[in-house]
């Protein structure tokens, strides 16, 4: 095998490693939808779906998170609102459905997972 063929391999068995943040009510499912090179550094995409487990709709949800979150640029996350290091509901889709999700996207400069936690949820 050549080696581009063997990093192609890797890349792969990275977007389907994932990983779950839970509690009882909601989860974060973090994935790596790809990772590439730009301008000289290597940036990934991630996507990330937070799962309502409840039969209560999800009024707002506060995702706190830190210097992990990366952001290539401040357009470089969408379907959230980045406010300094807290994540919330964008105004278009501001309640998560009983039983139901809420996917978002972003690109970070560099290889490591963000770290994210659910800091509170009102239903
Ligand atoms: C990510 O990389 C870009 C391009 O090099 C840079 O402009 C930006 O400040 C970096 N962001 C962070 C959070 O390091
Ligand atoms: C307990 C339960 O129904 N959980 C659901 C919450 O929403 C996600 C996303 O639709 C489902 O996958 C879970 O089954």
């Amino acid at each position: 095998m050549k080696l581009i063929q063997i990093i192609c391999a890797l890349l792969v068995l990275t977007a389907i490693a994932s990983a779950s943040v839970s509690n009882r009510d909601c989860s974060l499912d973090t994935k790596v939808i790809g990772s590439w090179k730009q301008d000289g550094i290597t940036i990934t995409q991630y996507s990330i779906t937070i799962e309502n487990h409840t039969n209560k709709i999800i009024k707002s949800i506060h995702i706190a998170t830190d210097r992990t979150l990366t952001l290539r640029d401040s357009s470089s996350i969408w379907n959230m609102e980045k406010h300094s290091n807290e994540l919330t509901l964008p105004a278009g889709q501001s309640t998560i459905a009983a039983h139901s999700s809420h996917t978002f996207y972003c690109i970070l400069n560099g290889t490591t997972r963000p770290n994210l936690y659910i800091k509170s949820i009102s239903f």
